[in-house]
């Protein structure tokens, strides 16, 4: 370890010094304490209806006593160059539109502040909870009972339908919606109801949250009811097979201001494979939302 050779340096010129009476310049707070987030996660904010608490918070943005430490992924340790009671402060970095190496602050969630006492060469462990910043309106589902989304046909064919299902093998959430494809039934395109336009018209950003863990790529998309607008579907964001559950964040704000698009059905597509080898493709969905302030 880089800092146990510092160390071990340190040591030998202190030994040094004492030997011919030098002067020992080796302030404390060059040697570091560290801070570690095993977990970050989210909490109830009682003026939200948040429909569910996932999250995939990856990483943290880092400031001690108002200056940067750095970006510690979770869970993850830093070096931190600060003794004594010190205010921690923490952004919630969540992966955006798909790359998992573009990390963005998740506008949608507190900033976090803790109160922390860094000793030299201390580790301080902190649990940090956000939540979503009051006044957020969040449309979606976590796929209970009779809460599916995307129930309205767009595709045609009735055999290509969102159930609910209890084998989505996600602890702790619960029941899961399924879309099965085959070679007779391979396309899937569905609406949330047209009686519950999403309307984003005095909002000025909006994120798409999706949770999934799919056999083929899904497509989520907008179709636009805004009132003088043409009726247009926009097929905007692609999310790639995965055969373990995924969370992932897309930012709407940029398609819904280029296009002046006020009220929307939120709309999802995918198509099954020619070729591919699978008897059939199991789509799973859970806490599909749109979150807009
Ligand atoms: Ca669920
Ligand atoms: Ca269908």
């Amino acid at each position: 370890m880089k800092y146990n050779k510092l160390f071990a340096g340190m040591a030998a010129v202190f030994l040094l010094c004492t030997q011919y009476s030098c002067e020992v310049i080796n302030p404390a707070e060059d040697v570091p304490a560290y801070l570690t987030i095993s977990s970050f996660t989210l909490t109830d904010n009682p003026d939200v209806n948040e429909r569910s608490l996932a999250a995939k918070i990856v990483a943290a943005n880092v400031l001690v006593n108002n200056e940067t430490v750095g970006v510690i992924s979770i869970p993850g340790t830093l070096p931190v160059f600060a003794a004594g009671e010190a205010t921690i402060t923490l952004d919630p970095l969540v992966q955006q539109n798909g790359s998992g190496e573009m990390l963005e602050i998740y506008p949608f969630w507190e900033r976090v502040n803790l109160a922390g006492n860094f000793s030299p060469d201390d580790t301080l462990v902190v649990n940090p909870q956000t939540r979503y910043v009051s006044g957020v309106t969040v449309y979606g589902s976590d796929f209970t009972g009779t809460d599916i989304l995307f129930v309205q046909e767009l595709d045609e064919n009735s055999q290509t339908a969102v159930s609910i299902t209890n084998q989505g093998g996600q602890a702790g959430e619960g029941t899961v919606g399924k879309i099965t494809l085959t070679d007779d039934n391979p396309i899937f395109e569905g609406a949330t109801t047209e009686g519950e336009l999403i309307d984003v018209s005095g909002a000025n950003r909006a994120f798409l949250e999706v949770q999934y863990k799919t056999d083929v790529n899904l497509l989520f998309g907008v179709l636009d009811k805004t009132a003088g607008n043409t009726e247009t579907v926009f097929r905007e964001y692609g999310v790639l097979a995965k055969d373990s559950w995924n969370t992932l964040y897309f930012d709407m704000s940029s398609l819904l201001i280029s296009q002046n698009v006020g009220r929307f059905q939120l709309v999802m597509s995918a198509t099954y494979p020619v070729g591919s080898g699978l008897d059939e493709a199991i789509i799973l969905l859970d806490n599909i939302k749109v979150v807009y302030l």
